[in-house]
């Protein structure tokens, strides 16, 4: 006997027949802030976990289902198998080799691309509709070695690049000017981490573009406390890192942002990895780097045409011709 009677005598109700699902490879400190995320915030009916740590992956489940009497109702699983994260909508992958010490950035990057090709072609065949969003560093190079080793258009392949960046950029120009952070408009592009380029032109404060503001108030500023701001950004994730040892919550919301953006096509604009080549005269071959892009429920829908500076356009190309260069010493 089941433990409800049917109404009317009708047929009992049908599992819906439309899901959001979104797998998750990688439950470390970054994968897990992001599941969590994604569950606080109601993005998804299936949430999938993936993991090469059963023990890990089957701990971190349990300990995520337990908390379901206090948040929306989302299935939780966790296997070791890509069968199970057939259908997703969306794949977030954050599985990552550590840097050992003493190891070069090549031989560390060799060690992922060795691993995304363990994680990229089942989970590319399980859910050959899906949009891959890569997490795992670096991620231009590696959201680049998804793209070629999924076979899925660029639209569906994107690296969470300078998200997070920006997001910090504009953590640290709210508080500078004790304002919310969400009415900071200010994008970084360009690739992610030490060399990422600050688009000053973009910043505006409450719709008020910042720097013809300063002009117009006649307040002087000094081109280096920008640049010490976009300095304080790049040198953040180090200090986190060396603080408390990895990053976490801000990578976590940053990326659940991205999410919600894509599932539920809001065709907002964030800065994040996408095929650039072609754009803003990067020619040199094809690489992903950030640029602002529109991101709704087929993935990248576009790439709005900033104008940059003549440096910036500079710094970008430089960006991209680096990125060129390692990619083309993979063994892929
Ligand atoms: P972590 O805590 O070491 O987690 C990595 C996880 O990957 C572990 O649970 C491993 O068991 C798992 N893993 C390893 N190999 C495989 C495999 N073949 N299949 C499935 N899972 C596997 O690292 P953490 O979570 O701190 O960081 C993960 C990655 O995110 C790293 O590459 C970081 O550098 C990167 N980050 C990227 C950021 C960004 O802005 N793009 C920000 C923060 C961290």
């Amino acid at each position: 006997k089941s433990f409800f009677s049917a109404v009317g005598g009708g047929p009992p109700p049908s599992p819906s027949k439309r899901h959001t699902k979104i797998t998750v490879v990688g439950v470390g400190n970054v994968g897990m802030a992001i599941a969590q995320t994604i569950l606080t915030q109601d993005l998804a009916d299936v949430l999938t976990l993936v993991d090469a740590n059963r023990d890990k992956l089957r701990g971190e489940m349990l300990d995520l289902q337990h908390a379901a009497a206090f948040l929306p109702r989302t299935k939780i699983h966790a296997s070791s198998d890509y069968a199970e994260t057939a259908h997703s909508d969306l794949c977030i992958v954050t599985a990552g080799a550590r840097q050992n010490p003493g190891e070069s950035r090549l031989n560390l990057l060799n060690r992922n691309v060795a691993l995304f090709k363990e994680i990229i072609p089942p989970l590319a065949k399980s859910s050959p509709e899906s949009i891959i969003l890569v997490v795992s560093n670096p991620v231009d190079v590696l959201t680049y070695v998804a793209w070629r080793i999924s076979g899925f258009p660029a639209n569906r392949v994107i690296g969470s690049g300078t998200n997070l960046d920006s997001s910090r950029f504009r953590f640290l120009i709210a508080d500078h000017l004790d304002v919310n952070a969400q009415d900071v408009q200010a994008y970084i592009v360009g690739e992610h981490g030490d060399s990422s380029v600050a688009l000053w032109s973009s910043i505006s404060v409450g719709g008020v573009p910042i720097l013809s503001f300063l002009k117009k108030q006649q307040i002087s500023y000094e081109k280096e406390t920008l640049e010490s701001i976009h300095r304080e950004v790049i040198e953040s994730a180090y200090e986190v890192i060396r603080l408390k040892g990895y990053t976490s919550w801000a990578i976590g919301y940053s990326v659940a942002n991205l999410a919600r953006s894509l599932l539920r096509d809001q065709r907002r604009i964030h800065p994040v990895s996408v095929l650039a080549k072609g754009l803003y005269g990067i020619d040199g071959g094809d690489v992903f780097v950030s640029l602002p892009a529109l991101l709704g429920r087929n993935g990248v829908l576009g790439v709005t045409n900033v104008s940059l500076s003549d440096e910036e356009v500079k710094k970008l190309r430089e960006s991209a011709d680096t990125l060129v260069h390692l990619q083309r010493q993979l063994d892929l």
